[in-house]
């Protein structure tokens, strides 16, 4: 459709930029956001458009090249792992351990919108597969 079109071009205007994006201004508090987990490491706070009834965001605090997972360098392994981890305390304190979906878009094609690396977790209902 028209819209679709509309959104992955921008979607694709950004992509791949090292600017800051909206999520430096969430992990700073300078815009608010519904924070469900933050450690020294990473931020988790609910998407403001839920695709389920829990549908939490994962985020790095701290960027360092990870706009999306295509840039990842063996340097990041570890915040990656973190990131999954960290998944799974949200999932564990939102009470969908028994059944959740972690998700990473990555690039226009992937329906990447803002270009800090973010895990998206979504639960709360049966999920289906194949994913849209
Ligand atoms: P993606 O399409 O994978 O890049 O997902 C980006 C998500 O970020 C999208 O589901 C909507 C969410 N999002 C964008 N801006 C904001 C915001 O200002 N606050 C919150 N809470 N979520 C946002």
């Amino acid at each position: 459709t028209n819209d679709e079109e509309a959104l992955a071009k921008a979607a694709a205007v950004n992509a791949d930029s090292e600017a800051p994006t909206i999520f430096d201004k969430i992990i700073a508090k300078e815009i608010p956001s519904s924070i469900v987990y933050e450690d020294e490491k990473v931020l988790a706070f609910r998407d403001v458009n839920p695709q389920a009834p829990v549908h939490v965001l994962v985020i790095p605090k701290f960027r360092d090249g990870l706009t999306m997972l295509g840039k990842a360098e063996e340097r990041h392994t570890e915040m990656l792992g973190y990131l999954l981890y960290a998944a799974k305390i949200v999932a564990e304190k939102e009470g969908i351990l028994d059944g959740f979906r972690v998700v990473i878009n990555n690039g226009p094609g992937g329906c990447q919108s803002v270009y800090h690396l973010h895990l998206h977790v979504l639960g709360g209902r049966q999920m289906t597969w194949p994913a849209g």
